[in-house]
C-alpha cells in the first residue's frame, strides 16, 4: 500500500488521485494535516489526519495499513518558511527524519520532493548541473538540500530505497499552492479569468524553471517505478519542462485573453528568494537514467490551465 503525506496540498492532491488511478483506490492512503481534504480525496478512498512530526502516529499508520511506499509531500514552502524558520525546520526536517526512520524499520520505499530551492547564490544559474554547488540562502532551501543528503544517507547506511526530484515551480489547477515563491504562476491564471488583470509580486524579468502538474506527477511515478540498477543518482534529480519570466507568461496568456494586463508590485522577500534560485536547470541526468520527458511546454500548459480554470470558475 502507498501512503501520501501532505495529500491535501498542491502536489499531494493530484498525486493521490493519479496513484489511485494507477494502483487502485484502496491501495493509496491520503494523509493530510493542515488543510481539509478535498471531497475528491475523502469520497474516493482511505484517508487520515496525520502530523508527520508525530513519529508514533506515523508508525501506527504505516504498520496498521501495511504501507510499503511513502510519497512524502508534507512540507512548508519557501515564502511562508522565511516567516517561520523554526517551524519550517521542525515540519520539513523532523517530518522527513520520522519518515526515513519508519521506512528503515518497516522496509518502505520513499519519494522525497526536493526543489530548485536546494540551489543558491554561487550555483551556476543557467544549465545548472546535476552535481554542483548547493549553498541555499533560504531556510526552505536548507531543508531541501539537507533532505537530499539525509535520503542519500539512509540509502547508503540502511539500504532504504529513497528517491527524489528537484522540482521547479509547479503550476496546477486543482489545489492552490500554499506560501511558495512561484505561486504567481498559478495565481495569474485565476486573476486573468476573473479580473482580466494580475498584479505580480515578482519582477517582470524573473526567469525560473517551471513544470505543469501532470508532468510533475508522471515524473515522480516514473522515477519510483524505474529499475534501481539504472540509477546513478537517486535523491534530487534535476527535472524541468520550461523556463520563463512573468512577462513571457503574461504574453502567452494574452494570446488567449487579448485584454489581459499585468502589473508589478514586487514583494522584496519573494523577489530575494527567486533571485537566489537558478534560471534553468540541466536535467540530462534524469533524461538519461530514467527517460524523463515532459509533455507540456509553455503554450500547452497555458491553453490547458485556462480551459480548466474557466470551467472551474463557470461551474462555481
Ligand atoms: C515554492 N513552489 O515556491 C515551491 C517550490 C521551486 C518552488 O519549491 O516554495
Amino acid at each position: 500500500k502507498i501512503l501520501v503525506t501532505g495529500a491535501t496540498g498542491q502536489i499531494g492532491t493530484e498525486l493521490t488521485l493519479a496513484l489511485r488511478e494507477r494502483y487502485g483506490v484502496e491501495s493509496v492512503v491520503a494523509a493530510g494535516y493542515r488543510r481539509e481534504p478535498s471531497s475528491g480525496l475523502t469520497q474516493a478512498g482511505p484517508h487520515c489526519s496525520l502530523d508527520v512530526r508525530d513519529a508514533a502516529a506515523l508508525d501506527e499508520v504505516i504498520a496498521g495499513q501495511g504501507i510499503t511506499v511513502i510519497y512524502h509531500l508534507a512540507a512548508m514552502l519557501s515564502a511562508v518558511a522565511e516567516d517561520q524558520p523554526l517551524q519550517a525546520w521542525d515540519i520539513n526536517m523532523n517530518g522527513l527524519l520520522n519518515v526515513l526512520e519508519s521506512a528503515r524499520q518497516y522496509r518502505c520505499r520513499v519519494f522525497f520532493p526536493s526543489s530548485i530551492a536546494a540551489f543558491g547564490p554561487g550555483t551556476p544559474p543557467y544549465n545548472t548541473p546535476q552535481d554542483t554547488v548547493q549553498h541555499p540562502s533560504t531556510i526552505y532551501g536548507i531543508t531541501k538540500v539537507t533532505g537530499e543528503l539525509l535520503c542519500d544517507y539512509y540509502h547508503r547506511r540502511y539500504g532504504v530505497d529513497a528517491r527524489g526530484l528537484r522540482y521547479p515551480g509547479l503550476i496546477s489547477n486543482q489545489v492552490l499552492p500554499g506560501g511558495g515563491t512561484t505561486d504567481y504562476a498559478v495565481d495569474i491564471f485565476y486573476a486573468a479569468v476573473k479580473q482580466g488583470h494580475y498584479d505580480c509580486f515578482l519582477r517582470a524579468d524573473t526567469q525560473l524553471d517551471m513544470m505543469y502538474m501532470p508532468d510533475a506527477i508522471a515524473a515522480a511515478m516514473l522515477l519510483m517505478e524505474t529499475d534501481p540498477g539504472k540509477l546513478t543518482h537517486r535523491n534530487g534529480f534535476n527535472v524541468t519542462a520550461m523556463s520563463f519570466t512573468p512577462a513571457q507568461l503574461a504574453a502567452e496568456i494574452q494570446k488567449h485573453l487579448p485584454g489581459f494586463t499585468i502589473g508589478y508590485t514586487v514583494d522584496p522577500l519573494r523577489q530575494a528568494i527567486a533571485d537566489s534560485w537558478p534560471r534553468h536547470m540541466d536535467d540530462s541526468a534524469a533524461r538519461a537514467e530514467w527517460v524523463w520527458q515532459p509533455s507540456f511546454d509553455l503554450p500547452g500548459m497555458v491553453a490547458d490551465m485556462l480551459a480548466h480554470i474557466k470551467a472551474k470558475l463557470c461551474n462555481g
